[in-house]
């Protein structure tokens, strides 16, 4: 019965925030569904002053009598690709926040005994979306999916589809007010149109026990409350056919003994394909199976302590100047941190699209995934609290099936209150209402050197709730050297795992020399900058991974040095055009060094 909440009510939870129309929880593995794709070039109004919905433009009506006009119409105007953002495709959008209106017609294969649902990846930030004419739904978080039911109300030829989409950013928004890299708005990833049975597995979550290297877990749950239905989770290759009956409410769940499994890991990522079918559903994909678990000052992957050789990237092609989405941005951002020798990728600051999360893990990384609870939320604001809880819960339920995926991120570089607290335990909590397996951790900015004890130590009681901790730290950038690197000792978190989750300083490609001069902005000062840092880790006790910060150069409006910024934060290892820098060298050969 636990189990069972633990699925069920969180789903409630997330229709109840989102959506106008019947209770839906997020479909697991809308990538192994039948669907429909609606990318492509879709008709676009820019709305600076929010006059759309006034004016009903969703109805997008033609004139009739003579007497008749609008002003407006979807068709010979503007038109944008989706997924994409729109700052990347407009010289007039690189800098636009407010509404833009995103239209398309479609036709639907409707049957009797099938329902139809809208799902969108992902759009930034908020929006509400209109069929044939009526608002269906809306949702706020620009990098969780939602879909929504539209089987009583789809048509067989010529929808309409209107979709609003404003990305202002709000006091009590997640991100709030500034954040540090560009507010892309838009549709930004896949929209479809998904056909499923009338009832069918809306959710389930197959993994490997928590400690036992033996044991499969498995939780279904149907759409509907039906109970005595039977389900079977089949993966052949390990010999597993298990069936199951649901309960009423619509739920199953086994834990299966299994011989002879390959655990998933970097180096050998093997993957096993999975069917989950029930009476008249039947669903599958890749899932792998790995033990992660921490001890004393350890993290374990499949019972062998781990060092976390650990590499940032926004989801952004920097070439493009725009939000990456497809497979193949995945392939090449993912490339890029396989080169350097990761065996981790911190998805920055949000869940990035699922390509990334799935190549990631068939290409052998663990993934920290976090929520963008970056600086400046509102932690007093019971709403944001209830929103970010609903946006940590689309994340666990989309990717709660990943292996790769080993710690869930709630928070970056917050301080000590006790409203903070009390937040980010309610999210917390939230992560472990569907899942108790991943490892919860948060990266934090607050270690300074304590100049009576010559050591570096952080005052956050909170960290006593996470199983691991991070520790942002700019030393050579943000922070001068209270003492030469090789006596820069650490006494952070004792007892439990550290993850130096960012450090590094800005260069711009091709600036050389002034190898001691922080202004200079040179490759060369970023790579002594490197080395010192490197060096300080060999005097952190406990430390257990690291994450330079960052790959590439990414697009930042608030980095307004005119010559070595203009508009980008400069402290990738590899630059806007692709290019390696000195420091990118540097970390390749300490990752490498480790065994
Ligand atoms: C940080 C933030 C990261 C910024 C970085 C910087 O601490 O977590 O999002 O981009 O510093 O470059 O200042």
């Amino acid at each position: 019965m636990k189990l069972k909440a633990t699925i069920i009510i969180p789903t409630l939870l997330l229709c109840l925030f989102f959506t106008d129309i019947k209770a839906q929880g997020l479909i697991t593995n809308v990538y192994g569904r039948k669907v429909t794709s609606l990318n492509g070039k879709w008709d676009a109004i820019v709305d600076l002053y929010d006059q759309g919905r006034k004016n009903k433009i969703f109805l997008n009506k033609k004139p009739e009598g003579k007497t008749d006009f609008y002003e407006y119409s979807f068709e010979g105007g503007l038109r944008l690709n989706v997924p994409s953002d729109w700052n990347s495709q407009m010289p007039e959008l690189k800098y636009y926040e407010g509404t833009v209106w995103y239209a398309r017609r479609f036709d639907a294969e409707k049957e009797a005994d099938k329902r139809l649902f809208l799902y969108f990846g992902a759009v930034s930030y908020r929006c509400h979306i209109y069929l044939n004419g009526k608002e269906i739904g809306k949702h706020e978080g620009g990098f969780t999916p939602f879909q929504i039911e539209v089987t009583d109300l789809i048509k067989n030829t010529d929808n309409f589809l209107a979709v609003e989409v404003n990305n202002t950013r709000t006091v009590d928004a997640i991100p709030a007010m500034a954040f540090d890299w560009w507010n892309y708005g838009g549709i930004t990833r896949d929209v479809f149109l998904v056909s499923t049975p009338k009832v069918f597995i809306e959710d389930y979550f197959i993994q490997l026990d928590k400690y036992k290297t033996d044991k499969i877990d498995m939780r279904i749950s149907l759409s509907e409350k039906v109970a005595n239905a039977n389900i079977q989770v089949e993966i052949p290759e390990l010999k597993i056919k298990q069936n199951l009956t649901t309960d009423s409410q619509g739920f199953a769940q086994a834990s299966v003994n299994v011989k002879k499994l390959e655990r998933w890991s970097p180096e050998s990522p093997k993957l096993y394909k999975a069917i989950i079918s029930s009476d008249n559903d039947k669903v599958e994909e890749m899932i792998g199976f790995r033990n992660i678990w921490v001890k004393g000052e350890d993290v374990y992957l499949n019972d062998k302590p781990i060092f976390l050789k650990s590499i940032a990237f926004h989801e952004e092609i920097p070439q493009r100047k725009g939000r990456a989405f497809s497979e193949s941005d995945a392939v090449m951002l993912l490339s890029e941190a396989k080169a350097l020798g990761c065996n981790m990728i911190r998805l920055a600051h949000y869940p990035q699209n699922e390509y990334t999360v799935r190549m990631a893990e068939k290409m052998g990384f663990l993934l920290w995934e976090e929520i963008p609870i970056w600086q400046g939320i509102d932690f007093e604001n019971e709403e944001t609290k209830q929103k970010a809880g609903n946006m940590i819960k689309e994340m666990v339920t989309r990717d709660k099936n990943r292996c790769a995926l080993a710690f869930w991120g709630v928070a970056n570089e917050t301080q000590p209150s006790a409203p903070r607290n009390e937040f980010l335990k309610y999210l917390i909590g939230s992560v472990k209402d569907i899942d108790t397996t991943r490892l919860i951790t948060a990266a934090f900015d607050l270690v300074r050197f304590n100049r009576d004890r010559q050591v570096f130590v952080m005052d956050d009681p909170f960290i006593k709730e996470l199983d691991v901790v991070a520790v942002n730290k700019y030393m050579g950038w943000y922070h001068q050297w209270p003492v030469t690197p090789d006596k820069a000792t650490w006494d952070v978190a004792k007892g439990q795992p550290l993850i130096i989750s960012e450090f590094g300083g800005e260069a711009l490609y091709g600036r050389t020399g002034d190898a001691d001069i922080v202004s200079s902005w040179s490759e060369d000062y970023q790579a002594t900058l490197f080395r010192d840092n490197l060096e300080m880790f060999k005097h952190i006790p406990n430390l257990r991974g690291t994450s330079p910060w960052i790959l590439f150069d990414f697009r930042s409006p608030f980095r307004f040095h005119p010559t070595n910024q203009e508009d980008w934060n400069r402290k990738g290892m590899v630059s806007d055009q692709g290019y390696r820098k000195k420091a990118w060298y540097l970390m390749k050969e300490y990752y490498d060094n480790i065994k």
